[in-house]
């Protein structure tokens, strides 16, 4: 077979066939392949007027139809049958060659992959690609970790398919080994809370202001024309605004209230806990989604008495609407600034140089997070590239500042009507508490150092010390 092909996709289930028809569509010749062979002739079959493809029934075959050096791309189902294709095609590889992983990896597993094929010369990509079926056709964000020799290979590919805003390509280069994973990652687990943080707004609007879906769907359409404006709060809309056909009953009422949490955002929380990054806020959007698929326990406190009710006057539940846009903003600020902060301690715990501006703009189109505000913090980084934190910002500093009244009002409003709101209250939380000039992170300290002997550091003298609790007086030592 002659070496036409520009980059190869192997794996063409929904993601691979689209992102292998997403190339074609931007004039590379891609050749195909896939375990079972169907899937390679119905692609070409389907979609072959759409581009140059060239079809490869076994591994060897594919291989040589790719140009030196030879990029692959592997967009097979995470895990194990990631490894077993590796191993399949490393062996037919030569050094130079690229492998690119488009699957959902763990992290953990790219850098061991690249650390492994690296030894035998082959540069092993971990790309981060969102957006799905849709955004892979048409479209996606994609996250690339690796080499910087191998981006400059794949870079000008990958910006081609890339969904675009504002003439600007989606794709970066993230870092090294499994940044490109890591980064995906932290986004599925900021868009946990950013789903969250919104069905909080939506239960408290219906539940406080007594608002129906389809009013709460206009008010979500409003909040899109503003700063909330993104993907997430326009498909909101929609579903709020859906009837469901059988029942003429608005569509979220006739759904199972059931959600699961395996994948992404569950990673990220417990990379959280490894690294020490207290993301609370994707944490409990987490957790909201284990608590409401655990039936029996639900079933066990249901009709326990929970708060008071009243029904708001309209010029109240008016208020109550705009309180809530501001608690939504600033929980949702927090949220991010929690996801930014964690892929910088990820970059300092693995030597990643991670441009976050760069992160924020490719984030603004192609995947799920995708909203303006993706904008303001590119800006932002834009301004300083060194920033701790997001609210070190002029401008998110003034904005959270605005919204202090109403989200408090709102978090102490669910908190008296009994609604739950664990991602409001735990954005808020976090953001007290790391304002505070003190914590009773001191008494912990003072506990510890009781029962076991752990040792504390005191704010006026360097040093370690120790209190003899059991002796008379209860004297200090150096430790
Ligand atoms: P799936 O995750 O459903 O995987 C199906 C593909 O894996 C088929 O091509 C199948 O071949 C192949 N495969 C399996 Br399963 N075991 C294999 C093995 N041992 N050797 C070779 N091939 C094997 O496909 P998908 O839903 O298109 O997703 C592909 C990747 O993209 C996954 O990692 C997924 O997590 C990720 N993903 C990302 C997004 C996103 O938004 N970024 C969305 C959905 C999926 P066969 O046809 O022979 O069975």
């Amino acid at each position: 077979m002659k070496a036409t092909a520009q980059i190869g996709v192997t794996g063409l289930a929904v993601m691979g066939r689209n992102l292998a028809r997403n190339f074609a569509r931007h004039g590379y010749t891609v050749a195909v392949h896939n375990r079972t062979p169907t899937r390679t002739k119905a692609l070409v079959e389907e979609f072959g007027h759409e581009g140059d493809f060239v079809a490869a029934e076994t591994a060897e075959q594919f291989v040589a139809a790719l140009e030196r050096p030879r990029r692959l791309m592997i967009m097979v189902k995470a895990g194990e049958p990631t490894d077993a294709v590796i191993e399949e095609f490393a062996s037919l590889l030569e050094p130079g060659d690229v492998i690119i992983d488009g699957g959902n990896a763990h992290f953990a597993d790219t850098r061991r992959r690249e650390k492994s094929l690296r030894e035998r010369g082959i540069h092993f990509v971990g790309a981060g690609v969102s957006g799905g079926e849709e955004g892979a056709l048409h479209g996606p964000s994609i996250m690339p970790g690796g080499s910087a020799e191998s981006y400059a290979s794949l870079g000008p590919m990958f910006e081609s398919i890339s969904a675009k805003v504002d003439g600007e390509p989606c794709a970066t280069h993230v870092g090294t080994d499994g940044a490109g994973h890591f980064v995906k990652m932290v986004h599925n687990g900021i868009e946990y809370a950013d789903m969250q943080l919104i069905g909080e707004a939506y239960d408290l609007l219906r539940q406080v202001a007594g608002f129906s879906p389809a009013r709460i769907a206009e008010i979500f359409r409003g909040w899109n024309e503003g700063r909330l404006g993104s993907y997430l709060i326009e498909i909101t809309a929609e579903v709020l605004a859906h009837t469901d056909a059988a029942t003429g009953l608005p569509f979220v009422d006739v759904v199972a209230d059931a959600a699961g949490q395996k994948g992404t955002g569950r990673w990220t929380v417990q990379t959280a806990l490894d690294l020490g990054s207290p993301v609370t806020a994707i944490a409990q959007a987490t957790f909201a989604r284990a608590a409401s698929s655990q039936a029996e326990l639900r079933a066990a406190y249901r009709g326990l008495p929970g708060g008071t009710t009243r029904e708001l006057t309209s010029t109240e539940a008016e208020r109550f609407t705009s309180q809530v846009e501001y608690a939504l903003y600033a929980s949702k600020l927090i949220a991010y600034d929690q996801g930014w902060k964690m892929i910088l301690d990820a970059a300092d715990e693995y030597g990643w140089d991670i441009d976050l501006g760069a992160v924020a703009k490719i984030w603004r189109g192609g995947c799920i997070i995708r909203a303006a505000f993706l904008d303001r913090i590119r800006a932002a980084y834009a301004e300083d590239p060194d920033l701790v934190s997001l609210l070190s910002d002029k401008g998110f500093a003034a904005e959270i500042t605005d919204a202090q009244v109403p989200w408090r009002e709102v978090v102490a409003i669910a908190t008296r009507r009994g609604v739950p709101a664990p991602a409001f209250s735990a954005a808020l939380s976090y953001y007290d508490s790391l304002r505070a000039d003190r914590l009773p992170a001191a008494l912990t300290q003072g506990q510890r150092d009781y029962f076991g002997a752990h040792t504390y550091r005191r704010t006026d003298r360097e040093g370690s010390f120790h209190t003899l609790w059991g002796e008379e007086g209860r004297t200090e030592t150096e430790a």
